[in-house]
């Protein structure tokens, strides 16, 4: 930076506390019917807007966190502003978060490799929040991948995935995640039969070898994980599972899954046959599969479970013989299966039928308890007669889908998917209450806290497939619509549409805001995807760069505005590893990392350790840099990885400076030091004339303030010394230091004085 640069900043930072006090002047206004007339706005849309607004430093009440679809992500969503707060990588890699670039979060990517084969995408679908009594906590979220049956575990105190596991006994998955009333367990149901643990068999033996199933995954609570050794799977006839719910409160114990292809129908069109779409809905009915899963893992601690691949699996044999497995009629096509928040009804849409079809689990449980069945399937299950278990039947409208639940006892809203409405129903008393019209073809539908014990109502958003004509073409790959519906009052209004670039989100849930408590920051040195201090923990000072033959390991850190070190000599051929760590406390000062042409990338959140690991097989001069403008000296955040050719001898060379300083230069860069602490001073004094350690941002950015300050003795004697010395460059290039850390100082100070103007902070304590 040039020298009158910087006294520039310094007029600046006088000239930011003075405008900092002052009030805005207001121009001549354009009127709200001159912008109604302008932008041709209804009053309808007005309200509309009124109720979604989020003004600029306001936050969002609810929430969402939907299903990326094909992208293998989660996104991350305010409700009712609709804006996109985080896309949260999970299948894929994704390079703004570094994951699959360090060697952390590979670790987590490696831990869904199937069949040694990298997998690198996920068709995620359900998203599930952690609950506890049978409501959101906000600690953990879940969510599938149907493709490559697989669940992750996503912590949200970072919204970082920290962990994969992939199912071994089944080969498609779809009905998951959801989870207990107490997270106890996660199901994922199986969606496509085939033979168990990933065996072959001819399509001829469909219905002797290919099989359905639930599988129980355990999760452990404390440590934020799930344990395969305690889960279980639960063998089912290849029926096509589809959707699934647990049970909650007095239905906890039990879960439902649907299917939709109880004919067991094998197309193939080569072959002459009609194809699976008729032979899979030619029955008026499916089955809708009802588990004691609390039974069926008694059975599996008692040892009736068969190992496949290592996994525990309840036979259908033992199921059958147990009472654990009971099938119910359900509509054609279901799809879909939804329990209500008392836990006493369960509602099925089928999309080929035009009523939700109500259950009651307590004639359910009647039925098994008098032993009352129609016959046994194929397998040996026993059917319950529809009439014994039916509640009623609530015609809704064409293709419904997906129901969530109101915060009005009895009030649902189902997805209608072939009319492109959404429904407004009452499953208690039968009765249809209002539809809207959406666009178009809604799959989910999401209402706040809408599958848990407490709905919070307020508003549902409709999930659409199609966006058609909602958005400014942008070629014929559109993107998906969600849409935001007021459902506060009798008429639900249709408030906002909001474009899904991302993929197909199949599902979402929503949770209060206020129950979310992320970090700031890591505790010092933190491998984030285990949750672990690393082995690469670097405090400042402490860099180094250790050698052992052809190994290189690099222990380095990042603070604003240098990564330490500076300069990574190697010879080629080298294997190098880089363990960096972000020694910054304050929020949102990221550092990334990248090396040129070696496909190196980091992001390195306040705390965080990251581990790059590359073999310097290319000669060369790579310069690396932080690739997040993290400080005004952002741009000279950087360093040369020199990769020195096999067989190379260096030649003596002498290093000249390309600029020399004079005695003149020290000391002006002296008196400008000077002036940068007078502002220092100013802000310091402004601040701690404010109760600012009640507020715990500002706070931490005081903290922060102290250590590049902490840093400025010395510096200043390492300046001094080489003045003493007549090495005027070097005294020049020191006293410079001390002024970066002095500006970091004060543009940090700053910060925090903002923060208290806008907390309306007064003097006193
Ligand atoms: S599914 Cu996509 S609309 Cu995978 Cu939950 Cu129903
Ligand atoms: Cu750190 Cu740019």
């Amino acid at each position: 930076m040039a020298h009158n640069g910087n006294r520039r900043w310094i007029r600046g930072f006088t000239a930011a506390i003075a405008i900092a006090s002052m009030a805005h002047t207001a121009g001549a206004a354009e009127s709200l019917q001159d912008v109604m007339k302008r932008r041709q706005l209804t009053q309808e849309d007005l309200m509309a807007a009124a109720k979604t607004y989020v003004p600029s430093g306001k936050r969002d009440e609810f929430l969402a966190f939907s299903s990326g679809g094909q992208s293998g992500q989660v996104i991350v969503y305010g409700i009712p502003s609709m804006r996109i707060l985080k896309y949260i990588a999970v299948f894929t890699p994704e390079p703004w978060q570094a994951y699959g670039y360090d060697e952390e979060s590979k670790a987590v990517l490696n831990q869904g490799r199937m069949n040694g084969r990298d997998i690198t995408w996920g068709d995620t679908h359900h998203p599930a929040l952690s609950e506890t009594n049978g409501d959101y906590d906000g600690q953990f979220l879940f969510i599938n991948d149907k493709a490559n049956p697989r669940i992750a575990v996503i912590d949200l105190r970072d919204f970082e995935t920290k962990q994969i596991v992939v199912n071994p006994v089944f080969q498609s998955e779809h009905g998951g995640a959801f989870v207990s009333q107490n997270t106890d367990w996660i199901m994922e149901a199986v969606q496509y039969a085939a033979p168990l643990g990933g065996s072959y068999a001819p399509l001829e033996e469909f219905n002797d070898k290919y099989r359905g199933g639930v599988t129980y995954w355990k999760f452990d609570r404390t440590r934020g994980r799930i344990d395969p050794s305690g889960s279980f799977a639960v063998e089912l006839p290849p029926y096509s599972q589809d959707l699934s719910d647990f049970g909650k409160l007095g239905s906890d114990g039990w879960s439902f899954t649907n299917s939709f292809c109880s004919e067991r129908y094998v197309g193939g069109i080569e072959r002459g046959r009609p194809p699976f779409e008729a032979g899979c809905s030619a029955k008026d009915t499916d089955y809708l599969h009802v588990v004691n899963w609390r039974k069926a893992a008694e059975l599996v601690a008692a040892g009736r479970a068969k190992k496949v691949n290592g996994f525990s699996v309840l036979m259908m044999d033992v199921s059958a013989a147990e009472g654990v497995v009971y099938l119910v009629p359900e509509p054609k096509s279901p799809h879909g299966v939804d329990v209500t928040p008392d836990g006493k009804y369960i509602t099925v849409s089928g999309k080929l039928d035009t009523h939700t079809w109500v259950y009651s689990f307590e004639k359910i449980q009647a039925a098994i308890a008098a032993k009352k069945f129609t016959g046994k399937d194929d397998y040996g299950l026993p059917i319950i007669a529809l009439e014994d278990a039916l509640h009623t039947q609530v015609p809704l409208g064409l293709g419904p889908l997906h129901t969530q639940y109101d915060s009005r006892p009895g009030i649902a809203y189902t997805s209608l998917y072939v009319d492109s409405m959404v429904a407004k129903w009452d499953y208690v008393n039968g009765k249809l209450i209002d539809r809207i019209p959406v666009h178009y073809n809604i799959g989910h539908i999401m209402a706040m806290h809408g599958d848990t014990v407490k709905p919070r109502g307020k508003y549902v958003v409709a999930l659409n497939k199609l966006a058609i004509d909602r958005f400014n073409p942008v070629g014929p790959l559109h993107p998906q619509n969600h849409q935001l519906i007021d459902v506060s009052n009798d008429k639900m209004q249709m408030l906002y549409d909001m474009p899904v670039p991302l993929g197909e989100p199949h599902y979402v849930v929503a949770i209060d805001a206020t129950l979310l408590k992320p970090i700031i920051r890591y505790p010092a040195g933190t491998n984030s995807r285990t949750d672990e201090i690393s082995p690469g923990k670097t405090r400042p000072g402490e860099e180094k760069i250790v050698k052992e033959g052809k190994k290189v390991t690099v222990f380095g850190t990042e603070i604003r505005s240098h990564i330490t070190p500076e300069i990574i000599e190697v010879d080629q051929g080298d294997e190098i590893t880089i363990h960096l760590t972000n020694l910054e406390r304050a929020e949102d000062q990221t550092h990334g990392f990248t090396i040129g042409k070696y496909n190196v990338n980091g992001s390195l959140e306040p705390g965080k350790t990251a581990t790059f690991k590359f073999t310097a097989d290319q000669p060369g001069v790579f310069p690396y840099y932080c690739t997040e403008f993290c400080s005004a000296l952002h741009l000279e955040m950087q360093g040369y990885l020199l990769v020195k050719p096999t067989g190379y001898k260096p030649t003596a060379v002498t290093a000249k400076a390309g600029t020399q300083y004079t005695q003149a230069d020290y000391e002006k860069q002296i008196q400008q030091n000077a002036d940068t602490q007078k502002v220092i001073d100013e802000v310091v004094a402004y601040v701690t004339a404010r109760p600012y350690k009640n507020d715990p941002m500002v706070s931490s950015l005081m903290d922060d303030a102290t250590d590049q300050l902490g840093k400025v003795p010395e510096a200043k004697q390492k300046a001094e010394a080489a003045a003493a010395a007549g090495n005027w460059s070097d005294a020049m290039l020191w006293a410079n230091q001390v002024y970066q850390y002095q500006v970091k100082a004060a543009d940090i100070g700053l910060r925090a004085k903002t923060r208290l103007d806008q907390t309306g902070a007064t003097p006193g304590n």
